[in-house]
């Protein structure tokens, strides 16, 4: 006896495992008239619509021929913090350019400002809605991250939040230490003493296992390439695995230095040379692409997938949700834009938020692919087949959402309906 089988699905997406890289992101197995059965959290059994009719299950779930996906993984979010920053749209209207925004203490630093002074039950209340709306989006792994702080204090309470939320089981998250996110005011002007105090953090971190990844943004005016090398550095040395937001707006050579260090991922990459595309061929290191900034930012330059991908990296999408520069809840959001400016195709796409992306966060062996004893972290989409989810921008599509196979998440009014099983 099952669980839930979820039956008559139209199209069933079955990414291979990972990471893929270049011309193996272009392959994606989709198979027609498929069921899939759960029990104890667990996937159970996949096959064929017809097999499943003689199997009992407590639920049965009628796809009613539309789509199912392991759930969505989203790599790179700013999950935790206090305030908003619609004030700056305006500035963006006028011209005013994100990082001048920065440099004259608002962007990052205003919302510094305001994580500090609420209280961690405020701060967790907000991000719980978001993570939830994250969830109706058909996300069940999340990468967060702390940096809104800047100080001891505020970041161990942006990473205790994060830990939080991934108890509450949800969705799963995995939590990144992004102290050097900007020089505070306090530190202006010293920035290698800033810099110093976010390292002699990480032992605490470690110690209270608040973070698994640490990050750094190494951008003109934050961070430099040799200030980069050394937190990423000192982070590995105690056990982290890392990560960079890399080449977003000048080209710093961030993308080499994460493969060189063996970063997890290589964030941004709008700027990324020729040696850095590349490198990215020969290394671990996936690429990041968040193609949401971008369009957010209104900026016409997106990151090159097409020339990562022909050059054999593996890249991974992500919405970046942060405050400032891309304010979304909508993975499928993404997928849209990196089809329509990125001109990856939908198989690329759907490798790009499952399997590359759990490898992006070091979840490889337990999110984005949909097999037999992992864990049932499945979506069913109210859509025909998996090309519609690009094409059809901006909505949510997402039905149902099961995080560990249970149901987190149902549109009201779906159309699917569950029967009660009498024996
Ligand atoms: O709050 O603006 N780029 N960090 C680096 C961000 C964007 C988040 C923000
Ligand atoms: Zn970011």
């Amino acid at each position: 006896m099952y669980d839930t089988i979820i039956e008559n699905i139209g199209q069933l997406i079955l990414p291979a495992e990972g990471p893929l890289k270049g011309e193996a992101m272009k392959e994606l197995n989709v198979q027609e008239n498929m069921a899939i059965a759960i029990k104890d959290e667990i996937i159970a059994w996949i096959g064929p619509h017809q097999q499943s009719k003689n199997k009992k299950a407590a639920e049965r779930i009628d796809a009613l021929e539309k789509t199912v996906s392991p759930g969505l993984v989203d790599p790179h979010t700013h999950l935790v913090f206090g305030g908003s920053r619609e004030n700056e749209l305006a500035l963006k209207q006028a011209g005013v350019p994100y990082l001048e925004i920065l440099k004259q203490g608002g962007g990052i630093l205003s919302t510094v400002q305001a994580t500090r002074s609420e209280t961690e039950e405020q701060l967790f209340g907000k991000a719980k809605r978001t993570l939830e709306q994250m969830a109706g989006h058909g996300v069940t792994t999340m990468e967060a991250k702390s940096g809104y702080g800047l100080d001891r204090d505020t970041e161990l309470k942006q990473l205790r939040i994060v830990k939080r939320l991934n108890d509450e089981g949800i969705l799963d998250l995995v939590s990144t230490f992004l102290g050097p996110h900007a020089i505070p005011p306090e530190y202006k002007g010293r920035e290698e003493a800033f810099l110093e105090e976010m390292i002699q953090l990480l032992p605490e971190i470690s110690e209270k296992s608040l973070a698994e990844f640490t990050d750094i943004f190494c951008e003109t005016g934050v961070f430099t390439i040799e200030q980069s090398r050394r937190f990423m550095k000192a982070s590995q040395e105690l056990g982290f695995k890392t990560k960079i937001h890399a080449d977003e707006i000048d080209p710093l050579g961030g993308t080499e230095l994460a493969v060189k260090m063996g970063a997890a991922s290589a964030d941004h990459l709008v700027a990324a040379s020729e040696g850095g595309i590349e490198s990215l061929s020969r290394g671990e290191t996936v690429a990041v692409l968040l193609p949401g900034t971008t369009f957010y930012l209104g900026k016409d330059r997106y990151a090159d997938a097409r020339r990562m991908i022909d050059a054999g990296a593996a890249v991974a999408l992500a919405t970046d949700f942060n405050p400032g520069s891309c304010v979304t809840y909508n993975l499928q959001m993404i997928m849209s834009l990196a089809a329509l400016k990125m001109k990856m195709t939908p198989e690329e796409i759907w490798n790009g938020v499952t399997v590359n992306a759990a490898h992006a966060i070091g979840r490889g062996d337990t999110a984005g692919c949909l097999q037999v004893g992992r864990k049932a972290d499945v979506v069913l989409w109210d859509v025909p087949n998996y090309k519609y989810i690009p094409y059809h921008y901006a909505a949510n599509h997402a039905e149902i959402v099961w995080k560990n196979g249970r149901n987190v998440w149902e549109r009201r009014g779906a159309r699917v309906f569950s029967v009660p099983q009498t024996e």
